[in-house]
Protein backbone atom coordinates (compact mmCIF):
# COMPACT_ATOMS: atom_id res chain seq x y z
CA UNK A 1 0.00 0.00 0.00
CA UNK A 2 1.27 3.28 -0.66
CA UNK A 3 1.90 5.82 2.11
CA UNK A 4 -0.15 9.03 2.42
CA UNK A 5 2.50 11.65 0.94
CA UNK A 6 2.01 13.50 4.63
CA UNK A 7 2.10 10.84 7.01
CA UNK A 8 5.05 10.93 9.43
CA UNK A 9 7.89 9.18 8.81
CA UNK A 10 9.00 6.33 11.26
CA UNK A 11 11.62 8.66 12.50
CA UNK A 12 9.22 11.14 13.37
CA UNK A 13 7.70 8.96 15.40
CA UNK A 14 11.14 7.96 17.28
CA UNK A 15 11.87 11.49 17.60
CA UNK A 16 8.67 12.09 19.49
CA UNK A 17 10.29 10.43 22.61
CA UNK A 18 12.36 13.07 23.43
CA UNK A 19 14.85 12.68 26.64
CA UNK A 20 13.25 13.35 30.15
CA UNK A 21 15.75 16.15 31.37
CA UNK A 22 14.74 18.03 27.92
CA UNK A 23 11.37 17.90 28.75
CA UNK A 24 11.79 18.51 32.51
CA UNK A 25 13.50 21.98 31.17
CA UNK A 26 10.83 22.48 29.15
CA UNK A 27 8.35 22.48 32.04
CA UNK A 28 10.41 24.47 34.48
CA UNK A 29 10.46 26.95 31.78
CA UNK A 30 6.69 27.12 31.65
CA UNK A 31 6.81 27.28 35.35
CA UNK A 32 9.25 29.97 35.24
CA UNK A 33 6.95 32.18 32.58
CA UNK A 34 4.32 31.38 35.34
CA UNK A 35 5.89 33.15 37.85
CA UNK A 36 6.74 35.95 36.18
CA UNK A 37 3.57 36.21 35.16
CA UNK A 38 2.47 36.24 38.60
CA UNK A 39 5.30 38.52 39.75
CA UNK A 40 4.63 41.02 37.02
CA UNK A 41 0.84 41.26 37.79
CA UNK A 42 1.82 41.59 41.91
CA UNK A 43 3.59 44.83 40.50
CA UNK A 44 1.22 46.14 38.02
CA UNK A 45 -1.76 48.74 38.32
CA UNK A 46 -4.48 46.36 37.18
CA UNK A 47 -7.29 47.87 34.92
CA UNK A 48 -8.56 45.26 32.35
CA UNK A 49 -12.06 45.83 32.84
CA UNK A 50 -13.25 42.17 32.39
CA UNK A 51 -10.46 40.50 34.64
CA UNK A 52 -10.69 39.41 38.38
CA UNK A 53 -8.90 37.53 41.41
CA UNK A 54 -10.50 34.42 42.70
CA UNK A 55 -10.62 33.65 46.72
CA UNK A 56 -8.32 31.63 48.11
CA UNK A 57 -11.24 28.75 48.59
CA UNK A 58 -11.65 29.68 44.60
CA UNK A 59 -8.32 28.83 44.22
CA UNK A 60 -8.14 25.66 46.46
CA UNK A 61 -11.10 24.05 44.85
CA UNK A 62 -9.64 25.10 41.20
CA UNK A 63 -6.75 22.32 41.71
CA UNK A 64 -8.99 19.65 43.82
CA UNK A 65 -9.64 16.16 42.21
CA UNK A 66 -12.75 17.59 40.70
CA UNK A 67 -10.10 18.64 37.60
CA UNK A 68 -9.44 15.27 36.92
CA UNK A 69 -13.46 14.20 36.90
CA UNK A 70 -16.53 13.81 34.09
CA UNK A 71 -19.92 14.48 35.10
CA UNK A 72 -22.51 14.95 32.23
CA UNK A 73 -25.98 15.41 32.41
CA UNK A 74 -28.10 17.11 35.61
CA UNK A 75 -27.19 16.24 39.30
CA UNK A 76 -29.33 12.88 39.54
CA UNK A 77 -29.27 11.80 36.10
CA UNK A 78 -25.43 11.52 34.71
CA UNK A 79 -23.26 9.37 32.54
CA UNK A 80 -21.02 8.00 35.00
CA UNK A 81 -20.29 6.61 38.69
CA UNK A 82 -18.98 8.26 41.34
CA UNK A 83 -20.72 11.63 40.85
CA UNK A 84 -22.62 11.89 44.14
CA UNK A 85 -20.73 14.37 45.85
CA UNK A 86 -20.66 16.38 42.00
CA UNK A 87 -23.93 16.52 42.11
CA UNK A 88 -24.20 17.75 45.48
CA UNK A 89 -21.85 20.66 44.43
CA UNK A 90 -23.71 21.41 41.41
CA UNK A 91 -26.98 21.48 43.24
CA UNK A 92 -25.58 23.85 45.85
CA UNK A 93 -24.32 26.08 42.79
CA UNK A 94 -27.58 25.80 41.10
CA UNK A 95 -29.25 26.91 44.59
CA UNK A 96 -26.64 29.92 45.69
CA UNK A 97 -27.44 30.76 42.03
CA UNK A 98 -30.78 31.44 42.06
CA UNK A 99 -30.82 33.42 45.27
CA UNK A 100 -28.02 35.57 43.67
CA UNK A 101 -29.89 37.07 40.76
CA UNK A 102 -33.51 36.30 42.28
CA UNK A 103 -34.16 33.88 39.56
CA UNK A 104 -36.02 30.46 39.18
CA UNK A 105 -33.63 28.94 36.64
CA UNK A 106 -30.36 28.17 36.14
CA UNK A 107 -27.48 25.95 34.45
CA UNK A 108 -23.48 26.65 35.35
CA UNK A 109 -22.68 23.95 32.84
CA UNK A 110 -21.40 26.45 29.97
CA UNK A 111 -17.57 26.71 30.19
CA UNK A 112 -17.93 30.33 29.55
CA UNK A 113 -19.70 33.28 28.57
CA UNK A 114 -19.22 32.45 24.67
CA UNK A 115 -20.40 29.21 25.26
CA UNK A 116 -23.12 30.31 27.47
CA UNK A 117 -23.68 32.72 24.50
CA UNK A 118 -24.02 29.70 21.88
CA UNK A 119 -26.68 27.66 24.42
CA UNK A 120 -28.99 30.61 24.31
CA UNK A 121 -28.52 30.71 20.09
CA UNK A 122 -28.90 27.42 20.14
CA UNK A 123 -32.36 27.51 22.14
CA UNK A 124 -33.62 30.44 21.14
CA UNK A 125 -33.28 31.01 17.52
CA UNK A 126 -33.06 28.69 13.95
CA UNK A 127 -30.22 29.13 11.83
CA UNK A 128 -31.68 32.32 9.68
CA UNK A 129 -33.52 33.65 12.32
CA UNK A 130 -33.23 37.70 12.58
CA UNK A 131 -31.64 38.87 16.05
CA UNK A 132 -31.57 42.51 17.79
CA UNK A 133 -28.16 43.45 18.80
CA UNK A 134 -25.44 46.40 18.80
CA UNK A 135 -22.55 46.29 16.76
CA UNK A 136 -18.97 45.57 17.46
CA UNK A 137 -18.35 49.77 16.66
CA UNK A 138 -20.79 50.37 19.39
CA UNK A 139 -19.19 47.99 21.93
CA UNK A 140 -20.88 44.60 21.44
CA UNK A 141 -18.71 41.47 22.25
CA UNK A 142 -17.76 39.39 19.44
CA UNK A 143 -20.83 36.42 20.00
CA UNK A 144 -22.66 39.36 18.17
CA UNK A 145 -20.69 39.00 14.66
CA UNK A 146 -20.34 37.21 12.00
CA UNK A 147 -16.94 35.75 12.34
CA UNK A 148 -18.11 35.05 16.10
CA UNK A 149 -21.09 32.69 17.81
CA UNK A 150 -23.91 34.41 15.46
CA UNK A 151 -22.04 33.80 12.40
CA UNK A 152 -21.50 29.76 13.65
CA UNK A 153 -25.44 29.61 14.53
CA UNK A 154 -26.68 31.38 11.17
CA UNK A 155 -28.53 34.37 12.62
CA UNK A 156 -28.60 37.77 11.04
CA UNK A 157 -28.39 40.31 13.08
CA UNK A 158 -30.93 43.75 13.67
CA UNK A 159 -29.15 46.64 14.61
CA UNK A 160 -30.17 48.71 17.41
CA UNK A 161 -29.69 52.69 17.08
CA UNK A 162 -27.02 53.89 19.34
CA UNK A 163 -26.13 57.07 20.37
CA UNK A 164 -22.64 57.44 20.48
CA UNK A 165 -22.38 60.93 22.40
CA UNK A 166 -24.33 59.16 25.52
CA UNK A 167 -23.24 55.64 25.03
CA UNK A 168 -26.77 54.51 24.70
CA UNK A 169 -29.47 53.13 22.55
CA UNK A 170 -31.45 55.66 21.14
CA UNK A 171 -34.88 54.46 22.26
CA UNK A 172 -36.91 55.85 19.67
CA UNK A 173 -35.09 55.32 16.76
CA UNK A 174 -34.38 51.48 18.07
CA UNK A 175 -38.08 51.26 18.33
CA UNK A 176 -38.68 51.81 14.89
CA UNK A 177 -36.01 49.29 13.55
CA UNK A 178 -38.16 46.48 15.83
CA UNK A 179 -41.51 47.20 14.43
CA UNK A 180 -39.74 46.62 11.16
CA UNK A 181 -37.65 43.93 11.37
CA UNK A 182 -39.62 42.08 14.50
CA UNK A 183 -36.40 39.48 15.22
CA UNK A 184 -38.07 37.23 18.03
CA UNK A 185 -35.17 37.16 19.98
CA UNK A 186 -33.19 40.92 20.82
CA UNK A 187 -29.73 40.62 22.84
CA UNK A 188 -29.00 43.63 25.20
CA UNK A 189 -25.29 43.55 26.30
CA UNK A 190 -22.06 45.20 25.94
CA UNK A 191 -18.18 44.58 26.66
CA UNK A 192 -18.09 48.75 26.66
CA UNK A 193 -20.54 48.26 28.93
CA UNK A 194 -20.94 52.03 30.32
CA UNK A 195 -24.71 52.29 31.49
CA UNK A 196 -27.74 50.37 31.68
CA UNK A 197 -30.01 49.16 28.54
CA UNK A 198 -33.55 51.28 28.81
CA UNK A 199 -35.41 47.68 28.67
CA UNK A 200 -38.18 49.64 30.33
CA UNK A 201 -38.97 51.92 27.61
CA UNK A 202 -38.46 48.86 25.20
CA UNK A 203 -40.88 46.55 26.65
CA UNK A 204 -43.61 47.64 25.01
CA UNK A 205 -42.17 46.70 21.59
CA UNK A 206 -40.59 43.96 22.71
CA UNK A 207 -44.17 42.57 23.36
CA UNK A 208 -45.70 43.69 20.46
CA UNK A 209 -43.15 42.12 17.91
CA UNK A 210 -43.54 39.11 20.41
CA UNK A 211 -39.57 39.01 20.49
CA UNK A 212 -38.08 37.88 23.71
CA UNK A 213 -35.32 39.78 25.67
CA UNK A 214 -32.19 38.02 26.13
CA UNK A 215 -29.55 39.70 28.37
CA UNK A 216 -25.41 39.04 28.36
CA UNK A 217 -24.63 40.45 31.34
CA UNK A 218 -20.94 39.29 31.70
CA UNK A 219 -19.32 42.45 32.22
CA UNK A 220 -21.90 43.32 34.51
CA UNK A 221 -23.06 40.32 36.47
CA UNK A 222 -21.20 41.13 39.90
CA UNK A 223 -23.10 44.52 39.73
CA UNK A 224 -26.30 42.83 39.55
CA UNK A 225 -25.54 40.72 42.42
CA UNK A 226 -24.76 43.41 44.33
CA UNK A 227 -27.58 45.32 43.90
CA UNK A 228 -25.79 48.19 42.05
CA UNK A 229 -26.67 47.90 38.19
CA UNK A 230 -30.27 47.20 36.34
CA UNK A 231 -31.90 43.69 37.22
CA UNK A 232 -32.12 42.28 33.49
CA UNK A 233 -34.23 39.59 34.67
CA UNK A 234 -36.91 41.92 36.38
CA UNK A 235 -36.78 44.17 33.80
CA UNK A 236 -38.37 41.84 30.82
CA UNK A 237 -35.54 39.95 29.73
CA UNK A 238 -36.14 36.03 29.96
CA UNK A 239 -32.69 34.93 29.84
CA UNK A 240 -29.53 36.13 31.31
CA UNK A 241 -25.79 34.17 29.75
CA UNK A 242 -22.44 35.08 31.25
CA UNK A 243 -19.02 34.46 32.12
CA UNK A 244 -18.88 34.23 35.79
CA UNK A 245 -15.00 35.71 36.08
CA UNK A 246 -15.39 39.86 35.80
CA UNK A 247 -17.26 41.82 37.96
CA UNK A 248 -18.13 38.65 40.02
CA UNK A 249 -14.67 37.78 40.61
CA UNK A 250 -15.53 33.68 40.28
CA UNK A 251 -13.36 31.22 38.13
CA UNK A 252 -13.49 30.91 33.87
CA UNK A 253 -16.50 30.17 33.39
CA UNK A 254 -20.39 30.20 32.61
CA UNK A 255 -23.63 30.37 33.65
CA UNK A 256 -27.23 30.78 32.19
CA UNK A 257 -29.62 32.35 34.40
CA UNK A 258 -33.51 32.93 33.69
CA UNK A 259 -36.73 34.07 34.97
CA UNK A 260 -39.48 32.08 33.44
CA UNK A 261 -42.37 29.77 33.66
CA UNK A 262 -41.44 28.51 30.52
CA UNK A 263 -41.03 25.27 30.95
CA UNK A 264 -40.37 24.32 26.91
CA UNK A 265 -37.59 27.49 26.89
CA UNK A 266 -36.00 25.80 30.30
CA UNK A 267 -35.83 22.41 28.50
CA UNK A 268 -34.20 23.96 25.53
CA UNK A 269 -31.83 26.00 27.49
CA UNK A 270 -30.72 23.25 29.30
CA UNK A 271 -30.58 20.43 26.38
CA UNK A 272 -28.36 23.41 24.54
CA UNK A 273 -26.23 23.49 27.37
CA UNK A 274 -25.93 20.12 27.12
CA UNK A 275 -25.40 17.98 25.35
CA UNK A 276 -25.49 20.95 23.16
CA UNK A 277 -22.63 23.37 23.61
CA UNK A 278 -20.65 21.12 26.31
CA UNK A 279 -19.60 17.52 27.02
CA UNK A 280 -18.25 18.19 30.69
CA UNK A 281 -18.44 21.04 32.37
CA UNK A 282 -15.61 21.86 34.23
CA UNK A 283 -16.06 20.33 37.78
CA UNK A 284 -13.59 21.98 39.80
CA UNK A 285 -14.26 25.32 38.13
CA UNK A 286 -18.05 24.44 38.97
CA UNK A 287 -17.14 24.29 42.63
CA UNK A 288 -15.12 27.83 42.69
CA UNK A 289 -18.11 28.97 40.88
CA UNK A 290 -20.00 28.00 44.21
CA UNK A 291 -17.56 29.71 46.19
CA UNK A 292 -17.07 33.25 43.98
CA UNK A 293 -21.56 33.49 44.42
CA UNK A 294 -21.60 32.27 48.05
CA UNK A 295 -18.85 35.02 49.06
CA UNK A 296 -20.87 37.78 46.39
CA UNK A 297 -24.12 37.16 48.47
CA UNK A 298 -21.95 37.83 52.01
CA UNK A 299 -19.59 40.55 50.58
CA UNK A 300 -20.65 41.58 46.90
CA UNK A 301 -23.20 44.69 47.76
CA UNK A 302 -20.30 46.32 49.03
CA UNK A 303 -18.04 44.97 46.81
CA UNK A 304 -20.22 46.34 43.84
CA UNK A 305 -21.28 49.52 45.29
CA UNK A 306 -17.09 50.03 45.13
CA UNK A 307 -16.54 48.89 42.17
CA UNK A 308 -18.75 51.30 40.32
CA UNK A 309 -17.61 54.45 42.99
CA UNK A 310 -14.38 53.74 42.42
CA UNK A 311 -14.61 53.85 38.02
CA UNK A 312 -16.35 57.13 38.39
CA UNK A 313 -13.90 58.16 40.89
CA UNK A 314 -11.50 57.16 38.31
CA UNK A 315 -13.21 59.19 35.55
CA UNK A 316 -13.31 62.49 37.37
CA UNK A 317 -9.51 61.92 38.30
CA UNK A 318 -8.13 61.48 34.51
CA UNK A 319 -10.64 63.98 33.46
CA UNK A 320 -9.76 66.64 35.79
CA UNK A 321 -5.78 66.12 34.35
CA UNK A 322 -7.02 67.00 30.76
CA UNK A 323 -8.21 63.15 29.58
CA UNK A 324 -10.86 63.06 27.24
CA UNK A 325 -13.11 59.86 29.37
CA UNK A 326 -16.12 59.54 27.42
CA UNK A 327 -19.60 60.83 28.84
CA UNK A 328 -18.14 62.94 31.24
CA UNK A 329 -21.82 64.88 31.31
CA UNK A 330 -23.88 61.58 32.92
CA UNK A 331 -20.98 60.71 34.97
CA UNK A 332 -18.15 58.66 32.64
CA UNK A 333 -19.98 55.34 33.78
CA UNK A 334 -22.48 53.58 35.81
CA UNK A 335 -20.41 50.40 35.60
CA UNK A 336 -17.26 49.11 36.15
CA UNK A 337 -16.13 50.37 33.06
CA UNK A 338 -14.54 53.88 31.47
CA UNK A 339 -13.69 54.58 27.95
CA UNK A 340 -10.66 56.91 27.44
CA UNK A 341 -10.34 58.59 24.13
CA UNK A 342 -6.38 58.98 23.52
CA UNK A 343 -5.87 60.25 20.16
CA UNK A 344 -3.82 63.52 21.46
CA UNK A 345 -1.97 61.18 23.68
CA UNK A 346 -1.01 58.86 20.71
CA UNK A 347 -4.11 56.83 20.23
CA UNK A 348 -5.06 53.61 21.91
CA UNK A 349 -2.25 51.38 20.75
CA UNK A 350 1.05 53.22 21.30
CA UNK A 351 -1.15 54.12 24.43
CA UNK A 352 -1.87 50.98 26.23
CA UNK A 353 1.80 49.86 25.36
CA UNK A 354 3.68 52.66 27.25
CA UNK A 355 1.09 52.10 30.02
CA UNK A 356 1.97 48.18 30.36
CA UNK A 357 5.64 49.05 30.10
CA UNK A 358 4.68 51.75 33.23
CA UNK A 359 3.39 48.28 34.80
CA UNK A 360 -0.59 49.84 34.37
CA UNK A 361 -2.24 47.33 32.53
CA UNK A 362 -5.28 48.15 30.06
CA UNK A 363 -6.84 47.62 26.91
CA UNK A 364 -6.73 49.41 23.20
CA UNK A 365 -10.41 49.75 22.48
CA UNK A 366 -12.72 50.43 19.45
CA UNK A 367 -14.51 53.85 19.99
CA UNK A 368 -18.23 55.09 17.83
CA UNK A 369 -16.30 57.14 15.43
CA UNK A 370 -13.47 55.45 15.03
CA UNK A 371 -11.58 55.90 11.33
CA UNK A 372 -10.07 52.27 11.11
CA UNK A 373 -10.83 49.37 13.32
CA UNK A 374 -6.94 48.63 13.10
CA UNK A 375 -6.11 51.95 14.96
CA UNK A 376 -8.80 52.71 17.62
CA UNK A 377 -8.36 55.62 19.89
CA UNK A 378 -9.28 54.45 22.83
CA UNK A 379 -8.52 52.78 25.76
CA UNK A 380 -11.14 50.80 28.06
CA UNK A 381 -10.28 51.02 31.51
CA UNK A 382 -12.02 49.18 34.29
CA UNK A 383 -11.84 48.93 38.48
CA UNK A 384 -12.90 45.45 39.03
CA UNK A 385 -9.45 43.98 40.32
CA UNK A 386 -8.10 46.94 41.77
CA UNK A 387 -10.96 47.48 43.81
CA UNK A 388 -11.22 43.58 44.28
CA UNK A 389 -7.64 44.50 46.08
CA UNK A 390 -9.06 47.47 48.66
CA UNK A 391 -8.40 50.55 46.76
CA UNK A 392 -10.77 53.02 46.99
CA UNK A 393 -11.26 56.72 45.74
CA UNK A 394 -8.25 58.09 46.96
CA UNK A 395 -6.13 55.27 44.79
CA UNK A 396 -7.82 56.27 41.73
CA UNK A 397 -6.19 59.99 42.69
CA UNK A 398 -3.35 57.99 42.60
CA UNK A 399 -3.50 56.10 39.86
CA UNK A 400 -5.02 59.24 37.61
CA UNK A 401 -2.10 60.65 38.34
CA UNK A 402 0.15 58.02 36.86
CA UNK A 403 -1.14 58.05 33.88
CA UNK A 404 -1.00 61.66 33.68
CA UNK A 405 2.72 61.76 34.53
CA UNK A 406 3.22 59.42 31.68
CA UNK A 407 1.31 60.27 29.17
CA UNK A 408 1.55 64.10 29.79
CA UNK A 409 4.02 64.98 31.53
CA UNK A 410 6.89 63.59 29.87
CA UNK A 411 7.95 60.75 32.83
CA UNK A 412 9.75 58.04 31.39
CA UNK A 413 7.56 54.61 31.63
CA UNK A 414 10.91 52.94 34.25
CA UNK A 415 10.25 55.86 36.56
CA UNK A 416 6.56 55.51 36.40
CA UNK A 417 7.01 51.65 36.75
CA UNK A 418 8.02 51.87 39.82
CA UNK A 419 5.45 55.01 41.24
CA UNK A 420 3.30 52.01 40.61
CA UNK A 421 5.27 48.99 42.24
CA UNK A 422 4.72 51.91 45.34
CA UNK A 423 1.17 52.12 44.68
CA UNK A 424 0.81 48.44 44.20
CA UNK A 425 2.68 47.55 47.19
CA UNK A 426 0.03 48.54 49.98
CA UNK A 427 -2.91 46.21 48.12
CA UNK A 428 -1.57 42.83 47.02
CA UNK A 429 -3.76 40.84 49.12
CA UNK A 430 -7.61 39.45 48.23
CA UNK A 431 -10.69 41.88 49.90
CA UNK A 432 -14.48 40.91 50.31
CA UNK A 433 -14.24 37.04 50.28
CA UNK A 434 -13.99 34.36 52.93
CA UNK A 435 -9.81 34.08 53.93
CA UNK A 436 -9.42 37.54 52.98
CA UNK A 437 -5.95 39.45 53.41
CA UNK A 438 -4.55 36.43 51.56
CA UNK A 439 -1.86 37.15 49.16
CA UNK A 440 -3.74 37.85 46.08
CA UNK A 441 -0.53 36.87 43.07
CA UNK A 442 0.35 33.73 44.66
CA UNK A 443 1.57 30.73 42.88
CA UNK A 444 1.40 27.63 44.56
CA UNK A 445 4.71 25.42 44.70
CA UNK A 446 2.89 21.87 44.75
CA UNK A 447 5.81 20.51 43.84
CA UNK A 448 9.05 20.88 45.52
CA UNK A 449 11.42 20.45 43.06
CA UNK A 450 9.96 23.12 40.47
CA UNK A 451 11.19 26.37 42.56
N1 LIG B 1 -12.87 39.53 25.91
C1 LIG B 1 -13.71 39.97 26.99
C2 LIG B 1 -13.54 41.43 27.25
O1 LIG B 1 -12.42 41.82 27.48
O2 LIG B 1 -14.50 42.19 27.26
C3 LIG B 1 -15.12 39.58 26.80
O3 LIG B 1 -15.22 38.21 26.59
Amino acid sequence: MTAHPRAPSPTTFRAATAPPKEMEASVQRVIRATKDHSKFFEDAIPLIASENLLSPYGKELLISDLHSRYAEGLPGERYYEGNQWVDEIENECLSLARRLFRCNFADVRPISGTVANLAVLKAMTEPGSTIGSCRLADGAHISSASFGAFGLRGVKPVHYAFDTARMQLDVDATKKILLQERPKVCLFGLSLFLFPFPLGELQETLKEIGALGWYDGAHVLGLIGGGQFQDPLHEGCSVLSASTHKTLPGPQHGILLGQTEDADLVKKLQSAAFPGVTSNHHLNAMAALSVALAEHLAFGEEYARQTVANARALGQALSDRGFDVLCSDQGFTRSHTLAVRVEREGGGEPCSKLLVEAGIVTNKNLLPGDKSPKHPQGVRLGTPEVTRLGMKEREMERIAELFDLLLHRGKSAAEVREAARELKREFRTLQYCFGAGEPAYKYYDLVSRSS
